[in-house]
């Protein structure tokens, strides 16, 4: 069924009803451009793409739930804004949680609770906007094309990245108190019934963007960051034009590596806590978990397994994307 919204004074307005499914716990999710999306998030992108207008010099880290958005805020915040004599006591990522330094367009940004709308202040702004979302290339492209702004897209493997949803979802009170069966979350990762998802289409949309535009989009894994962070951090301080250089340029790699590493921000008083983020209605320590790879092999059972990489050889391998398995 054709479905379209539309905005009128202010409200969100479906003129025909989307397709819908139920995922996690009592959980809907609906379907848009062939993306799933709870209303909440679909409404708040409608938003972003009636009203959303990058500048230049901004920095987009788009990612899939669960695939690396927490680290990534912290290590492009860390690139971004560091300086010289940097004080790591003093650092903002102490007092603050990544998800409240930098804001997600869609869940924070254009939410109908919007609470850090001067962020968005372009002519206020001098320094550059990090700004993170979850919404698919294929339904964001147009708009972030609209600018020079960079792009950061961060994935992970197909397995953990579930892994992490499912430990997410039974932690979070907000997506309400049934559980989700393991086996049944897989299902509907394979089915691409899941937040944002399908998880395949969302990685190959961005990395599709990439190929065709490199200076535009960088792709990074999960993986590859864990294996070589130092390599990496190097990476995006070249794309993003803000390069490390000489010995010094070294030394900061270091810092930032180590700064930003699971281990020293999940030891952080504000990281650790319990209390409810002020972006979502979720715990500060649900976004710091194990943060390893192939945490999927403590939990998935070897026909969870074949049926996921069933998936992934059909839809990354099958297009050339040999990863994730
Ligand atoms: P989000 O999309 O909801 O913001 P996101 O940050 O992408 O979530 O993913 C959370 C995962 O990143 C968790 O993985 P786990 O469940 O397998 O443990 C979390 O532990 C991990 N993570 C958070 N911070 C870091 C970090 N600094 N280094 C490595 N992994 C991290």
């Amino acid at each position: 069924m054709e479905t379209t919204l539309e905005m009128k004074s202010n409200q969100l307005v479906m003129t025909s009803s989307l397709q819908r499914q139920k995922w996690c716990a009592n959980q809907f999710l609906y379907k848009f451009q062939n993306f799933w999306f709870p209303l909440t998030y679909l409404e708040a992108t409608q938003k972003v793409l009636e009203n959303f207008k990058p500048v230049p010099k901004d920095v987009i880290l788009a990612s899939f739930p669960k695939t690396g958005t927490t680290w990534l805020k912290a290590l492009l915040h860390s690139i971004i804004n560091r300086s010289p004599k940097q004080d790591y006591n003093n650092n903002p990522l102490i007092s603050n949680h990544p998800h409240d330094l930098i804001p997600s367009l869609e869940t924070n940004l254009y939410d109908y609770n919007t609470k850090k709308t001067e962020f968005l202040s372009v002519k206020n702004h001098k320094d550059v906007r990090i700004l993170a979302t979850h919404i698919p290339h294929q339904i964001l492209g147009d708009v972030l094309n609209s600018s020079e702004c960079k792009v950061v897209y961060v994935t992970r493997n197909p397995k953990d990245t579930l892994i992490s949803l499912w430990h997410f979802v039974q932690k979070s009170k907000s997506f309400g108190d049934d559980p989700w069966e393991l086996e049944v979350a897989v299902d509907q990762f394979c089915n691409g019934i899941v937040l944002f998802g399908s998880y395949y289409d969302h990685v190959l949309g961005y990395r599709q963007e990439c190929l065709k535009r490199p200076q535009k989009v960088l792709f990074v894994t999960y993986e590859e960051i864990k294996e070589n962070p130092e390599y990496y951090v190097r990476k995006i301080g070249e794309f993003l034009g803000c390069p490390f250089e000489g010995e010094n340029g070294d030394v900061e790699i270091e810092e930032i590596v180590k700064f930003c590493s699971f281990e020293n921000l999940s030891n952080q008083e504000m990281n650790k806590s319990s209390e409810l983020s002020s972006m979502f209605p979720l715990p500060y320590n649900s976004f710091f978990r194990k943060g390893e790879v192939g945490d999927h092999m403590n939990y998935l059972d070897d026909e969870m397994i074949e049926k996921i990489d069933g998936v992934t050889r059909e839809k990354f391998h099958g297009t050339g994307f040999v990863y994730g398995i």
